[in-house]
């Protein structure tokens, strides 16, 4: 029998390629501070300037402060600057988070105005203003969130842009008056990276 060598190669190469639609996946920035700390006055926020609002950049215990008497406003306290550069163009954003360090001297010292300020730097979407009364001890306020847009339409162009920021203005609703206290103002933009393709090549050998 002729030496035979019986070899069966059997190979079969497959080239598979895959295309899927890539995986959304959500980041956030971690927390912001701002650059840019002003203040400004508009009726009704009128009444009482900010002593020191560069204080707010950093939670640190040193306090942009402002003594109101009864049935005062604050000016509007402005936070603005942040860096949001991290945030890839074609982004979604998906929700904004304010946090704010504050207390008051005395109760019934409460938000006037929470409000976002657009990339001209102006007021835009929700007041999310709480008329809970400040804590005489510091605590961190939250605003927002990952999934709420404050009704403001955020782009990534709108959050990068140095004039998008936040307002803060405080009533005073106690007989006696009081002073408010605000360690810092701070932000976190949620979003989503857009959807890139990716292609997948898979090589199989079948060999026998
Ligand atoms: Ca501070």
């Amino acid at each position: 029998m002729k030496k035979a060598i019986k070899i069966v190669v059997a190979v079969a190469l497959i080239l598979t390629i895959l295309t899927f639609p890539g995986q959304a996946s959500g980041s956030d920035t971690g927390i912001k501070y701002p650059a840019t700390k002003t203040t400004q006055s508009v009726s009704p926020e009128d009444d009482v300037n900010w002593t020191n609002p560069a204080n707010i950049g950093a939670s640190n215990n040193v306090y942009a402060t402002a003594a109101l008497s009864y049935n005062q406003y604050t000016y509007r306290l402005k936070a603005q600057g942040f860096d949001f550069s991290t945030i890839p163009d074609g982004a979604t954003i998906d929700g904004i988070l304010v946090e704010i360090e504050r207390k008051a001297s005395v109760v019934n010292i409460y938000d006037y105005r929470v409000q976002l300020l657009n990339a001209s730097g102006s007021l835009v979407g929700d007041n999310k203003a709480s008329a809970t009364w400040y804590t005489t001890r510091d605590v961190i306020a939250s605003y927002g969130g990952a999934t709420d847009k404050w009704s403001a339409s955020p782009t990534v162009a709108m959050v990068k842009d140095a004039d998008f920021g936040v307002v803060l203005s405080v009533y005073c609703n106690n007989y006696f008056g009081g002073t408010v206290y605000v360690d810092c103002i701070r932000m976190t933009i949620y979003y989503t990276e857009a959807a890139v393709a990716k292609e997948y090549t898979y090589c199989y050998i079948l060999g026998a």
